[in-house]
């Protein structure tokens, strides 16, 4: 009789921790399963004598990529920055006829898009964030879980 309690009592235990597992699994997989939305968004900017001009002028928050084209026969630089210390550059200049791309991620406010040789020559144009949900690619990025094999 004892040895039947006991195995009664084994079988119990094992189906409890069975469930905790279970459980535990179950909770692994919901705390794994994040998903993450970045909005990128691509905006071509042609900079000429002494101009920087933006294939658009306003993006969501997020991710921004330039692609920068210097259309002059002048150098230039492309950079953007905000008055709260945020501050990007391509590095380097970008010589007449080049293209460079820029990605940055950017939160809502306004942004100076500027070339740094020649910003006092007028070479800066405002780009504003977080205005406008546009036409924008949007790329989910999903960390599916990874299930644990109990036992
Ligand atoms: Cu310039």
């Amino acid at each position: 009789m004892r040895s039947t309690i006991g195995k009664k009592g084994t079988a119990l235990a094992v189906v409890a921790l069975a469930a905790t597992a279970v459980a535990g699994g179950a909770l692994a997989a919901i705390a794994a399963h994040t998903t993450a939305t970045t909005t990128t968004t691509a905006i071509k900017a042609t900079e000429t004598n002494y101009h920087i001009a933006l294939s658009r002028v306003n993006a969501p928050v997020g991710i921004i990529k330039f692609t920068v084209h210097n259309s002059s026969k002048t150098t230039h630089r492309f950079g953007i920055h905000n008055t709260s210390g945020f501050s990007k550059s391509v590095a380097g200049t970008i010589p007449p006829g080049a293209t460079r791309t820029l990605t940055v991620t950017l939160k809502k406010g306004a942004y100076t898009v500027f070339c740094a040789i020649h910003a006092s020559q007028g070479m800066k144009t405002v780009l504003k964030i977080g205005t406008t949900t546009g036409t924008t690619t949007t790329t989910h990025t999903t960390t599916t879980g990874t299930t644990t094999a109990w036992g």
